[in-house]
């Protein structure tokens, strides 16, 4: 058993409204996200084989509508008019990931030439835009192949990912700064291993804490392997869907609740990546579920190479008690009040709807826990600068008889956590961009097409993108560093 530590658990108020004007600094990457699996279709081209959510996807009953990415919003086939787009709405970056069954199909073994060659054309026609790219290594969406042979609770797919991030870091580390290794690998792990809500649809509790682990160890392996090929000046960093977790009480069991779902949630990631150890009390909490064996000798070094920048995911804050079966169970969704149950560890805490206005996710709009997260992390990693690598929301936007698109909601979200994000910099936080999530709506995994995240609609028959108001007013954010008004558009 490796030695363990319990990173610090901050209790922050929120913080006060922010200055007008809200103006940031002058190398701040204003950025937009994606993922390979939601927007590339293409799904049979050019040598691509299955990935965990094409089976998924094509499971009867696994997403909404049975809706798959085989198409989704084909921008294999259109990326130069999406980066043109992008240059148009004025963005300094872009976030995206490499499918890793079209770079190397069996998940081992060499690359194929004209799958890296996609995204080495991707690279190089955002750089002639000016854009900044930034490669996500892993976004969910592992080979078939690899699952077959027993997936992410296999202590060899590590070394897969090792091997894969290698090619990647070989073929674009000459034009790509920054690199992301994984996107939140408590979706990975917890839904696809524990709930099953996500690919490969998995529920065993011990599965996805040993998924866990090794997606740690992909990490860090991941890191060493780019590190290998790439030239130093380059950033490597990690994505984590990190949880607001609030008691709903001050009462001590609600507190308890909190700090047990925090390691769930937060410690298991950040214990070994930033500490070096996994927090004791997880040990405590799981030990009904596993012995933690699987973390060889040697590991924890591994997954706690220096990082050169943390990449954080918000979208709404997590709110617990000690259990109440009066008033209701867990769902999990990946994100927010009820994103933490899906395995017995947590059987005795229940999760409450946080209060406020609620996106399409059903997900509450509250920019307090975003600035709560990022000065939690300055403080439990100093000096390791911040990307906001996705924050966003779903709305059911629907176009107007000419054809526009407004969505004052997503202004509003937009404008309050961008707001945060400045009030996180003035309080010392040295956060360095923001990553709109998502530059075009696209297919929203197990909710298929009906969430539409993007700052760009897309009418899923014609594929057709019009820019919604949201868009236009992130380009003048985006074009004078300073926040405009909700209503300006
Ligand atoms: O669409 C997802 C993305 O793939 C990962 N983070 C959350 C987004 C919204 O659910």
């Amino acid at each position: 058993m490796p030695e363990s530590a319990q990173p610090e658990t901050p209790i922050l108020v929120s913080p006060a409204a922010p200055e007008s004007p809200v103006t940031f600094p002058p190398a701040f990457l204003w950025g937009a996200a994606t993922s390979a699996y939601q927007i590339e279709g293409a799904v049979r081209e050019d040598g691509r084989t299955p990935s965990i959510w094409d089976t998924f996807s094509h499971t009867p009953g696994k997403t909404a509508g049975g809706e798959t990415g085989d198409i989704a919003v084909d921008h294999y086939h259109r990326y130069r008019e999406d980066v043109a787009m992008m240059a148009d709405l004025g963005l300094t970056a872009y976030r995206f990931s490499v499918s890793w069954s079209r770079v190397q199909p069996t998940g081992r073994g060499p690359a194929v030439q004209v799958g890296l060659d996609f995204y080495r054309r991707l690279v190089d026609e955002l750089l002639q835009h000016g854009i900044t790219p930034a490669i996500t290594l892993y976004h969910w969406d592992l080979p078939q192949e690899l699952e077959d042979a027993g997936g992410w609770p296999e202590r060899d797919t590590a070394y897969r990912f090792a091997e894969y991030a290698q090619i990647v870091g070989e073929a674009l580390g000459d034009r790509v700064e920054h690199w992301i290794t994984l996107n939140e690998p408590w979706c990975s792990a917890f839904l696809g291993y524990g709930s099953g809500v996500h690919a490969p649809g998995r529920t065993d509790p011990a599965a996805s804490l040993r998924a866990a682990h090794h997606l740690n160890l992909a990490h860090g392996l991941g890191t060493s392997a780019l590190r290998s090929v790439m030239p130093t000046r380059n950033e490597v960093a990690i994505s984590l869907n990190s949880s607001v977790v609030r008691p709903l009480s001050q009462d001590p069991a609600d507190v308890a609740a909190a700090r047990k779902i925090d390691d769930l949630a937060n410690g298991v990631f950040h214990g070994p990546i930033l500490h070096g150890a996994y927090p004791k009390s997880l040990f405590e909490a799981t030990r009904s579920v596993t012995d933690w064996s699987y973390v060889q000798d040697g590991d924890l070094e591994v997954i706690h190479q220096p990082l050169n920048a943390l990449g954080l995911n918000y979208y709404t804050p997590t709110l617990v008690s000690a259990a109440d079966p009066k008033l209701g169970g867990p769902r999990a969704d990946g994100h927010g009040a009820s994103e933490h149950s899906p395995w017995p560890a947590s059987a005795d805490v229940a999760f409450h709807q946080t209060p406020g206005d609620r996106t399409e996710m059903g997900w509450s709009v509250d920019p307090s826990g975003l600035h709560e997260l990022i000065m939690r992390y300055t403080r439990e990693a100093p000096g390791l600068p911040i990307y906001i690598t996705e924050n966003g929301a779903a709305y059911d936007d629907k176009p107007a008889a000419d054809g526009t698109v407004h969505d004052p909601e997503r202004i509003a979200y937009l404008r309050g956590h961008l707001a945060a994000v400045r009030r996180a910099i003035t309080d010392g936080a040295d956060v360095r961009g923001y990553f709109l999530w998502s530059l075009m709506d696209n297919f929203e995994w197990a909710y298929g097409y009906e969430k539409r995240f993007g700052a760009v609609y897309v009418d899923y028959t014609t594929l057709e993108r019009t820019p919604k108001s949201s868009a236009r007013w992130y380009e003048r954010a985006a074009r004078t560093g300073v926040l405009p008004e909700v209503d300006a558009r």
